[in-house]
């Protein structure tokens, strides 16, 4: 504590809580079984704001009264983040009654009601955090979520804290043309010289992290939209001048997500407007404030030019995902932080189904599994495993997990398996009806979810509290004329939590006949136990199991499955996304066999160039699911695998094993190449899946004949007319050491230069890529001008790109470890946040070969032995050391 700036006592002694505030050496660990209600309700706030980019004066009014269902105190605790009290004034009157504990403000109030004042001034030009109210690109926004307002005002804050806010805010008319904030406009004017003001309110009750504030320069993309109801939303996206062109498809994403929501969730939006920003200082993707989201400008801005078909995809399920929070989260938001998987798990599963909705579902499907098994199962094996509703944290920034919210949105979409879709959002009906204006928790919605649909959730609430992947192992005997299908699970111990329980485990299965190729009919079965046997009559000789179809649970399967049954799947079953596993499936186990050293590799090689044959010659499937049948199962997935991974061997293997199929396959991968080159352009399936195949077809010829894969792509390059074909062509270029790889990114840079979004690619292409010095080539990009780790965009372009690149991560003797150190100690000065999330890579040190574990470690002690960590640091590199 400042004591410096703390308020003398009449006594003239510093005023102190009863508490010294001692800074912890070890930050608190907060339990979720500690959770007390607030002693006060603050029913009303009012702000006003005079803004200034280095100083910004904050006058707060809150309304405040006793809380009838919390433990009586005199004291109101309210937090601050770095805020000094300027005035305090209760009920009109000027106080010193107050005491400073820690960051936090504490007063005692004597009666039931009061009115509480307080006035800070806050320089945002100086956050480099971006929490808070902050400074970028001359423009004024705020971050709230989790913990933020607490930085811009006393407040408890906290998300069962439930307010209506009234802001009125004032700034130079030139510099902040533009005045935002939660809810509708109710007036604005021009002040005295060059200042404006505006006044918002929002009429619904929301906690302080839904707060947003935005004052800029901006242009404005308007549109409407009529609700099912027949109201008119007036739309806005704002954004830079000159970034106007690139936000049709966010408007067009908008609106789709608005009228799909109200279909398929019954669920109308609540004001008469809906405003969306975009910064290009963020420290996450987006965010869902009421009424005012606050974007990432890499999920607003797109256009054929400048963004990939990836991208567009990316800024529909991000547009979407925000809106949906107004109902799954807002209107029914989080008791408590450790509930966070409560709006999220939820959100992400609605933007999931609703993507799967706006184009192909079976790919959006293998997409999201994807996306789950390399990052979340990872986490869920590492030493940060947790489980969706955590137990403790030290800072709720590092549970902004892929466990809380894809493994969560898994959890929710088994319980919509188990049910059936009707029931299902018969359950979402009574959980937004029972709770709307609430903070409610993971079991309200639980509850909800029994009482709406019938299901009894007993067992199944454990996947709530356990963390881990499940293993389910499984066995099919023949038994006469009928299949038995032996299952049996085990959830792996965890940090904290040794011994686990089973869990319900819902299995969509078939049995298929290979000797006739007869398709059979699905089923779902659930292993509600350790163990379960479930018995298929007319079962023949050569049944062939399809099993966890549509990847209906996250777990993982282990079954000992004949190579000829995975070629089998891998060409014929009639689920895509059980076709798609069986293909990986046989190239994981084939790989797994070359690095242990497996003399039968040679035979599961020709298997696999096989499949890959038939998948690329199938007149059955579209493109863009013979896009993602052709993508082979990542290093890191690969090493994930194995208790001990050397990722030299497993880089080696696959890379030899890509080189082998394309020399196998030259010929049909380059007639592939030149029939999807032939294709039309445009937006469809058809197009957009010529796209992605374009490019996979790229990537093997590159491994198996580079000076042929490097003459292919840079034509690509030179052809290209999208940012998809551009940027696939500079990918496999920049992993070659061709002749045509300079010349390619300089023409590269020189197209894009002054579009950051752009210029964040030109960095994640070297840091990913292929090539030999790729490591060499990130030290020489940081010192680009270009690159600055104040942008969290910029820093995660290259270094977590780098992260993400095995053979460069892991090169031998630990200098890309050393790098990722380096780079956590560089930001966590500047932006603890986005920091920690470098340690996790790090983190994975007990899962490779003892020389790499080695070293990875001693980064990380590295690390933990530096001074002044930030909190969020601290708790990701101890957690990861312990
Ligand atoms: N609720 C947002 C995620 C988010 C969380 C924290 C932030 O602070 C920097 C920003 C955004 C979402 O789920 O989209
Ligand atoms: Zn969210």
């Amino acid at each position: 504590m400042d004591l410096a700036r703390t308020p003398a006592t009449p006594d003239g002694n510093p005023k102190m809580a009863d508490v010294p505030p001692i800074a912890p050496a070890t930050p608190p660990l907060i339990r979720r079984e500690d959770y007390r209600p607030f002693a006060w309700a603050i029913p009303q706030v009012a702000l006003e704001f005079d803004l200034g980019l280095d100083s910004t004066t904050v006058r707060a009014r809150l309304d405040v009264t006793r809380n009838p269902a919390a433990e009586p105190s005199p004291v109101l605790r309210l937090n601050g983040d770095g805020l000094q009290p300027a005035e305090v004034l209760v009920d009109g009157e000027a106080v010193s009654s107050w005491v400073m504990e820690g960051a936090d403000l504490l007063l005692t109030l004597p009666g039931e009601a009061h009115q509480v004042a307080i006035t800070t001034c806050i320089d945002p030009s100086a956050n480099s955090q971006l929490m808070g109210l902050y400074a970028s690109g001359g423009m004024l926004c705020t971050q709230c979520e989790a913990e933020g307002f607490r930085r811009i005002t006393f407040f408890p804050d906290r998300p069962d804290v439930l307010s209506t806010y009234r802001v009125r805010m004032s700034g130079d008319r030139d510099l902040f043309p533009v005045l935002l904030s939660n809810g509708n406009l109710t007036a604005s004017g021009r002040g005295p010289d060059a200042l404006h003001w505006a006044e918002w309110h929002d009429p619904w009750p929301k906690p302080s992290y839904l707060f947003a504030l935005v004052a800029g320069d901006l242009v404005v993309n308007r549109d409407s939209f009529t609700t099912m109801s027949g109201r008119e939303v007036q739309l806005g996206i704002f954004v830079r001048a000159g970034d106007e062109g690139r936000t049709a498809h966010a408007m067009e994403s908008l609106k789709r997500a608005m009228k799909w929501d109200e279909e398929v969730f019954g669920r109308e939006y609540d004001l008469d407007t809906f405003n969306i920003v975009a910064v290009s200082d963020f420290n996450m993707g987006a965010m869902e404030n009421k009424g005012l989201n606050v974007f990432n400008t890499k999920y607003v801005l797109a256009d054929p030019d400048t963004a990939t078909d990836g991208d567009f995809d990316a800024v529909e399920g991000v547009i979407a995902h925000e809106y949906f929070h107004n109902w799954s989260g807002n209107r029914v938001t989080c008791r408590d932080w450790f509930q966070l998987s409560l709006k999220e798990g939820f959100t992400v599963l609605r933007d999931q189904l609703f993507s799967q909705d706006m184009g192909s579902a079976a790919v959006k499907r293998i997409e999201d599994v994807r996306v789950l098994r390399s990052v979340q199962f990872p986490e869920d094996s590492g030493p940060l495993a947790h489980s969706i509703r955590p137990d403790s944290f030290r800072e709720i920034s590092n549970f902004y997990t892929a466990t809380v919210y894809n493994k969560g949105a898994e959890v929710i979409r088994m319980m919509r398996t188990l049910a059936g879709p009707e029931k299902f959002r018969a359950g979402c009906d009574l959980y937004f009806e029972r709770h709307d204006g609430e903070a409610a928790t993971c079991e309200d919605f639980i509850r909800a979810m029994e009482d709406g649909t019938g299901l009894d959730l007993a067992l199944f609430r454990r996947w709530y509290s356990q963390a881990g992947t499940p293993q389910v192992e499984v066995r099919l005997e023949q038994d006469g004329g009928q299949a038995v299908l032996s299952l049996k699970q085990t959830v792996p111990p965890t940090p904290g939590q040794e011994l686990k329980q089973p869990m319900p485990i819902p299995l969509r299965v078939a049995l298929h006949d290979r000797a006739t190729g007869r398709l059979g009919a699905e089923s779902l079965i659930v292993l509600e136990g350790a163990q379960g046997s479930f018995v298929f009559p007319d079962a023949g000789p050569d049944t062939v199991l399809s099993i966890n179809r549509g990847f209906s649970a996250p777990v993982i399967i282990r079954r000992e499955v004949a190579p000829q049954d995975l070629v089998f799947l891998a060409a014929h079953d009639d689920d895509p996304f059980a076709r798609y596993e069986a293909m990986q499936d046989l190239v994981v186990s084939h790989l797994l066999g070359v690095v242990r050293g497996d003399p039968s590799a040679p035979e599961g090689r020709a298997a696999i160039g096989e499949v890959l044959r038939t998948v690329v010659a199938d007149t059955g499937i579209d493109d863009l699911m013979r896009g993602e049948l052709m993508i082979l199962p990542g290093e890191s997935y690969l090493a994930d695998q194995l208790a001990q991974a050397d990722p030299s061997a497993i880089h080696a293997a696959r890379e030899g094993l890509k080189g082998w199929l394309a020399r196998e396959l030259e010929g049909e991968l380059v007639a592939l190449h030149q029939r999807a080159c032939a294709a039309g352009e445009g937006f469809d399936a058809a197009p957009r899946g010529a796209r992605k195949v374009k490019t996979q077809a790229l990537v093997f010829l590159a491994a198996g004949n580079p000076a042929l894969g490097a003459e292919m792509a840079a034509a690509q390059y030179d052809a290209a007319t999208t940012m998809t074909d551009r940027q696939g062509a500079l990918m496999v270029l920049a992993g070659l050491n061709s002749p045509e790889r300079t010349g390619r990114l300089l023409d590269f840079y020189n197209r894009h230069k002054g579009n950051a979004l752009v210029i964040d690619k030109w960095f994640a292409l070297q840091a990913q890529s292929l090539h030999p010095n790729a490591i060499e080539h990130v030290k020489a990009l940081a010192r680009h001008p270009d690159f600055t780790l104040r942008n969290p965009n910029r820093a995660r372009s290259l270094y977590m790109a780098f992260a993400g690149n095995p053979s460069a991560f892991h090169a031998p003797g630990g200098e890309g470890y050393r790098m990722i150190a380096d780079t956590i100690l560089a930001l966590d000065p500047l932006n603890p946040q986005t920091a920690a999330r470098f340690a996790p890579p790090l983190g994975r040190w007990r899962r490779f070969e003892p020389g790499r574990a080695a070293l990875m470690r001693a980064e990380l002690e590295r690390v933990a032995a530096a001074p002044r960590l930030s909190r969020d640091t601290y708790e990701q590199v101890s957690r990861s050391l312990g």
